[in-house]
């Protein structure tokens, strides 16, 4: 298996798990770029939000908004981001969710 989150996923890379269950996972970021940044990717392998079906992103989204309640950010406001593809900034090919919060962000992003 050559897919790190997929590694992730089977335990073979420890991770920061703030949730999981039977279709996602969702772990902190290992490079944060604001006091909350989680990720939520399925468990299932996609290689990008291409090829993943639309129930699958619509439950990550779900499980992000959850998030962000426990994380204390709905309040503030934060930012769902998926990127995608080279110039889109997808470094990592499985499918994942950016969940940011705890600071002010500017629009559009660097
Ligand atoms: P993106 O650039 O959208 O593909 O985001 C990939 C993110 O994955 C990036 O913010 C850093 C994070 N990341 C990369 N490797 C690891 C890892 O081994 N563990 C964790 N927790 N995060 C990782």
């Amino acid at each position: 298996m050559n897919c790190l989150f997929c590694r992730i996923i089977a335990g073979e890379i420890p991770s920061n798990k703030v949730y999981e269950d039977e279709r996602v996972l969702a772990f902190r970021d290992i490079s944060p770029q604001a006091p909350t940044h989680i990720l939520i990717i399925p468990k299932e392998h996609y290689d990008s939000v291409l090829e993943a079906p639309a129930d699958t992103v619509a439950y990550m989204v779900d499980i992000a908004k959850k998030l962000a309640v426990q994380e204390g950010v709905d309040k503030n406001g934060f930012r769902l981001v998926i990127n995608t593809g080279d110039e889109g900034g997808q470094s990592v090919k499985h499918l994942h969710l950016h969940l940011i919060g705890g600071r002010s962000m500017q629009w559009p992003p660097g």
